[in-house]
């Protein structure tokens, strides 16, 4: 396995309109991120993946860019990005910038040219002139008519989010050129979001009827994305000490490893999203009662299909995904679940991402109102599935479960008003847990959910195993364990987790490691307790300490 900083890293994700506000309009900024640096230093991230920042009007919060170039006004200046980088890596932190180039805003000059068909703009979009059958992943139709060009423009996402037509040479060209012009301000990479969806059928044939995703063979995983990938990886990527995630939906480890093998030289990661499907069926609104064999399946499955080839991205949240203690945890054992997923995920090989207020346990904020949610997935979901028939009650139960919401909730400092992220009355309202679960309540903790992923930090630095190491399942069948070993030649890693509320039964000792991490300060014999979690080291050819 070839060493490469971007394996050995953890990633930390700050969704900036929720980190912190730095001048109290409500709002979380560049300069509030600066002010948090010697945090980020403290919990031991060393590279950072700041969701968008550019110039964007903000229908989809930023993942509808108007100008690639340019800092929305409201996240601060050219100046602040060019600050916030010098700082990061004064700290030795990396910053890892979210490229959004699957589609623009519709307020971009390039889609506002389009739509006059102005000179090579014409073509920089899917233009049909009878409305295609295709569903967007926002619910309803993905194609929306222009008055002024007077035909149907596609957009996978919202309205406002007309899709590029990589086809045409010119937008490659316009996405390498402001690449390099952020790899040349300093930045360390991107995390590219849905870029399994650039290429497309251009023919747009109308998809089969589907609940879900219609016309999605035509634009998932088409062929093109690996011409198209490569040539990034050829022309730009190559000629910087740079790394890219793919952010991809629907691949399976085939796929990935078409995107990811080095000698191919497109991505070097993807988010695949098998195990986010633990807890629903195909998409997220969907949902089923989780198990933690539901959990386990799909992430021992990619960690056996990329063992010594590929190489995964380890996540459970993302500003995407509501809280994994809601979802494969438990409220009751906040503390405990927390840690015990931890254990479960960063002990396994991959990149490990955690998604800000992870670390400090943050859970759901399940808004009881509509009016209270701010996402335009959840308001379109939520007229969508009134249109189909489905009461306003079993649509508010699904939105307080999954709403992206639940974790773009501000960012928990402390106990004063509005958790200590804004003077100010924030964008989105804060959960009403602020007072128990915050940083400072979390710091002043002897046993914390943040002191236990500082430790977690701390000993991947430690063990080269758990980054290098290769990995094998334990106890598989066990429906409510959570059990593998990571091993190279000098030094393994056991992790045993219980990933239930109830007590397991568990006999196995392994007296000749060192347990070197536990969410119980005493254990049990012969069981494991409500989501324990227990991970053991032995050097090879070496006695126990
Ligand atoms: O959020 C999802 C499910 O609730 C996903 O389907 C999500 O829309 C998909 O993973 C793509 O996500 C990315 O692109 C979107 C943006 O809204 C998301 O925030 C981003 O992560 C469009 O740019
Ligand atoms: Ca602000």
């Amino acid at each position: 396995m070839k060493k490469q900083w971007f394996k050995e890293e953890f990633v930390y994700q700050i969704y900036p309109r929720s980190f912190k506000d730095s001048n109290n309009d409500g709002i979380g900024d560049i300069p509030g991120i600066i002010e948090k640096i010697p945090y980020l230093k403290e919990l031991g991230v060393g590279i950072i993946w700041l969701s968008p920042v550019y110039k964007s009007p903000m229908e989809d919060f930023g993942y509808d860019i108007s100008d690639y170039r340019d800092i929305a006004p409201e996240f601060g200046t050219m100046d602040d990005i060019k600050r916030l980088i010098k700082e990061l890596h004064k700290a030795k932190i990396r910053l890892v910038m979210d490229l959004v180039v699957n589609h623009t805003s519709s307020a971009h000059e390039w889609f506002q040219k389009s739509v006059k068909k102005e000179g090579k703009y014409a073509d920089y979009y899917h233009w049909e002139d009878k409305k295609k059958k295709w569903g967007s992943f926002f619910g309803g139709d993905a194609w929306s008519y222009n008055e002024e060009r007077g035909q149907y423009y596609l957009h996978l996402f919202a309205k406002g989010q007309p899709d590029l037509n990589w086809d045409n040479p010119d937008v490659r060209e316009e996405v390498k050129d402001l690449m390099r012009f952020w790899l040349d301000l300093g930045v360390d990479g991107f995390r590219c979001d849905v870029i399994n969806l650039i290429a497309k059928n251009n023919q747009h044939p109308n998809g089969p009827w589907s609940p879900i995703l219609r016309g999605r063979k035509y634009y998932l995983n088409h062929p093109n994305l690996h011409k198209y990938l490569h040539e990034l990886h050829r022309d730009v990527l190559s000629k910087y000490d740079c790394f890219t995630v793919g952010e991809t939906a629907f691949v399976n480890p085939k796929v990935a490893d078409l995107l990811t093998n080095p000698l191919r030289q497109e991505l070097d990661m993807v988010f695949q999203f098998d195990h986010m499907g633990a807890d629903n069926y195909f998409i997220k609104w969907f949902m089923k009662k989780f198990k933690p064999m539901n959990l386990k399946k799909p992430l021992a499955k990619w960690q056996n299909q990329l063992n010594g080839k590929g190489w995964n991205s380890l996540y459970l949240e993302n500003h995407d995904q509501p809280r994994s203690i809601n979802r494969f945890g438990s409220l009751d054992y906040r503390y405990e679940s927390a840690t015990m997923l931890a254990v479960m995920l960063y002990f396994q090989q991959g990149t490990p991402y955690i998604y800000q207020g992870q670390e400090i346990g943050m859970t759901n904020a399940a808004f009881e109102t509509l009016d209270k949610y701010q996402d335009i997935e959840t308001h379109n979901i939520y007229r969508t599935g009134r249109k189909m028939g489905m009461s306003h009650k079993r649509m508010m139960n699904k939105i307080k479960m999954m709403s992206r919401d639940n974790a773009r909730t501000p960012m928990q400092w402390d106990d004063n008003a509005n958790a200590g992220f804004s003077t100010h009355d924030p964008w989105l309202s804060v959960n009403d847990n602020y007072k128990e679960i915050n940083v400072a309540a979390e710091a002043k903790k002897d046993q914390s959910v943040l002191h236990f992923f500082q430790r977690v930090i701390e000993l991947r630095k430690k063990y080269p195993v758990i980054v290098y190491g290769k990995y094998e399942d334990l106890d598989f069948y066990h429906k409510d364990l959570y059990s593998y070993r990571r091993f190279t030649k000098t030094e393994e890693i056991i992790v045993v987790c219980n990933g239930t509320s109830k007590e397991v039964v568990y006999e196995k000792n392994y007296p000749d490691y060192n347990m070197i991490l536990t969410n119980y300060r005493d254990q049990v014999d012969g069981l494991l307790q409500p989501y324990e979690a227990r991970v053991f080291h032995k050097s090879l050819g070496q006695k126990k300490k």
